[in-house]
């Protein structure tokens, strides 16, 4: 047998340059680059590797390891999770600062492979610099708190172990259903050790995406379902985007007459204006789709995990007889509320549920229709009206975003992850493609905005991508414009400034609490809280001092300007909008179920609480 004797990461490198994945016969190359700090935990092991035999694989400095797994993150996402990166991390606190990315990308479904250092295999000269000593473990490692949020964890101890680890490693990150966080940590010792591999280990691989069909009963069992359904309703989720479902969804809609909703994931599987397309449903969710589900006796949820956003916590359903189609590649997703589970993939789903229906002879629904169109025409009006709310001198949230959303053209892509700004962006962004809409809303990570926007236009430099970013979020993580400024990808970001971190602020107030600690004030001598002035920050200096390009907009027509400057910058642009800290966009006959206390001196949270009550009894389960 032919072998190469090479050390444990110079095979790693080489491995993960020939792994490409095929979906309806395209392939492409799976891992396309490497993001990484470097500490020495790693640099003169895989460091050592990238810069002999990387030459196929980019390697990309990032500045912040959540960061750097964030952008990863995106990248799988835009890429529809056919192409990922990898990131790597010395021992101790850069391994432990890519926990947060890992649980975003696992909570998210997105692969992503983690390379952090490790301590010594040989333990010879421990303590290393930045080792964890527990007293009992010899074996554990800062490395293992990766393993909660790793849907695939490994540690290679001897050189050899690739040769088993790595196959694994790549299933995990290329199955639809398993897919998140691979994590691999490499002691620094065992990076730097060579073994005799066999050389067809370093020959081109390509990995199936299969598109797999539920077994036939189920698909029998759910044509029964949705033929005699009176009311039903598709939720459709991240996965009917991941498997490029949308002409599918947008036919079988039709076909059918069954309105579509959509989640943060889902938001663009069809276009906004499609005439099945509903509109957002939950606790964000628009009147249309929150109506139609409240009365739905058939849900259909595609590509969704029936989070408690898109369930209103579980009280969107009313209809005493629902029951739920759980159509999903992941079993504990298709099994989610009491669902009949169809293991499949979302579009190849759709389209053997279609022929099914066709060769049932299938009977509309009179009048549905008509009521679909109706709630839509409303919804679409109301969404005219809030984005025009505000006046020519004061921006509001709302205002902004239709601004926005109305100069960006029609592939351009906006990035979102926390704060209000995923919620009023889920009522009121129009997406007219299906990688428009990106919100990072599984984890909702504040941190993921910026550096998750490098990601998109990393991995379609073609479009431009706005990046709607709290202040709070801001302040938070916004050193990845350093990146994006040494790798030249641009990025349009959209500071926006309400004085802090609003969203809870109201959550505080609307459960009875008085306003503290989430606003960005002085603290006052009178009272001891943060409740003085407002702090002045000045984003646009803050980024222009990390090289971007950077305007300030508070009015309307300074935004525009703004905006329209920043799309003829070639480098990336920061523009500070300053909005109106109380103008909220309501909610939609919806509910979130956030615990209110039992026990309160003060009156205004006693009556939260007996809201909360009432409010529960609405709540539903299914199993
Ligand atoms: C890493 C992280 N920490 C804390 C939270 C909880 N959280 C959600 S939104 C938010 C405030 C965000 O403030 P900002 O970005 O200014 O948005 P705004 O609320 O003003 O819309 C906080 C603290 C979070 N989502 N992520
Ligand atoms: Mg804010």
């Amino acid at each position: 047998m032919a072998t190469v004797r090479m050390t444990m990461a110079q095979a790693l490198v080489r491995f993960l340059a020939q792994q490409y994945v095929s979906r309806d016969g395209v392939a492409r190359r799976f891992i396309n680059g490497v993001f990484g700090i470097f500490g020495h935990g790693n640099v003169t092991g895989l460091g050592q590797a990238l810069e002999e035999i990387g030459g196929d694989l980019p390697y990309y400095r990032a500045q912040n390891e959540q960061a750097m797994v964030h952008t990863a993150s995106a990248y799988a996402k835009l890429t529809n999770r056919l192409q990922a990166l990898a990131c790597t991390s010395s021992v101790g606190p850069g391994a432990t600062n890519m926990i947060t990315g890992a649980a975003a990308a696992t909570v998210n479904r997105l692969p992503v492979l983690l390379l952090p250092g490790d301590t010594f295999a040989s333990r010879l000269p421990h303590p290393v610099l930045q080792q964890l000593e527990h007293p009992m473990h010899q074996d554990v490692s800062v490395n293992d708190a990766l393993r909660p949020v790793s849907r695939f964890w490994d540690r290679i101890t001897r050189p050899e172990q690739l040769l088993s680890s790595l196959p694994g490693a790549m299933r995990v990150l290329v199955d639809q259903a398993e897919t998140g966080a691979v994590t691999i940590a490499m002691p620094e010792d065992v990076q730097t050790e060579a073994y005799d591999y066999p050389a067809h280990f370093f020959e081109q691989r390509v990995h199936l995406i299969p598109r797999s069909l539920p077994v036939e009963e189920a698909l029998g069992e759910a044509v029964a379902r949705i033929r005699s359904a009176a009311r039903p309703l598709i939720v459709a989720g991240g996965g009917a985007i991941y498997s490029e479902a949308s002409e599918a969804l947008g036919a079988f809609a039709a076909q059918w007459g069954i309105p579509v909703a959509e989640t943060q994931a889902g938001k663009g599987a069809l276009p906004w204006n499609h005439p099945w397309n509903v509109g957002p449903v939950g606790s964000t969710g628009g009147l249309a789709a929150n109506r139609l589900a409240a009365q739905a006796d058939c849900v259909i949820a595609l590509g969704t995990r029936l989070a408690d956003f898109t369930t209103a916590s579980h009280t969107a359903f009313q209809h005493p007889g629902v029951r739920v189609v759980g159509i999903n590649v992941g079993s504990m997703d298709a099994h989610k509320m009491g669902g009949l589970p169809l293991i499949g993939d979302a579009r190849a789903t759709l389209v053997a549920l279609g022929e099914r229906l066709r060769a049932d002879g299938h009977r509309g629904r009179p009048g549905y229709g008509e009521e679909v169109a109706r709630l839509k025409g409303l919804w679409d009006e109301e969404v005219n009206r809030q984005r025009a709310v505000g006046s020519p001198a004061v921006l509001t949230q709302a205002n902004m975003i239709g601004i926005v959303n109305e100069l960006s053209g029609p592939r351009d892509v906006v990035v979102c992850a926390a704060g209000g700004m995923p919620g009023d962006l889920l009522k009121l962004w129009r997406p007219l493609d299906p990688k428009g809409y990106h919100v990072e809303y599984g984890y909702s990570c504040m941190g993921y905005e910026i550096a998750g926007g490098l990601g998109v236009k990393m991995a379609d430099p073609s479009r431009e991508v706005y990046v709607l970013v709290g202040d709070g979020s801001y302040l938070m993580l916004h050193t990845e414009i350093v990146t994006s400024i040494l790798e030249g990808y641009k990025l349009i970001i959209v500071v926006v400034d309400n004085g802090g971190f609003q969203c809870i602020r109201s959550l505080q107030t609307s459960c009875g609490s008085s306003a503290f600690g989430n606003e960005l004030r002085y603290r006052s001598q009178a009272t001891g809280r943060l409740d003085g002035e407002f702090v002045v920050l000045d984003f646009a200096k803050n980024a222009e001092s990390l090289g971007a390009k950077a305007y300030r907009a508070t009015t309307e027509a300074g935004l525009r300007e703004a905006l329209q400057r920043a799309k003829r910058e070639s480098r990336t642009t920061v523009i500070h909008t300053v909005v109106d800290r109380e103008a909220r966009v309501p909610g939609y006959e919806s509910w979130w179920d956030v615990p209110v206390a039992e026990v309160a001196g003060r009156e205004a949270v006693r009556s939260a609480q007996e809201t909360y009550r009432t409010a529960r009894k609405r709540q539903r389960f299914y199993y």
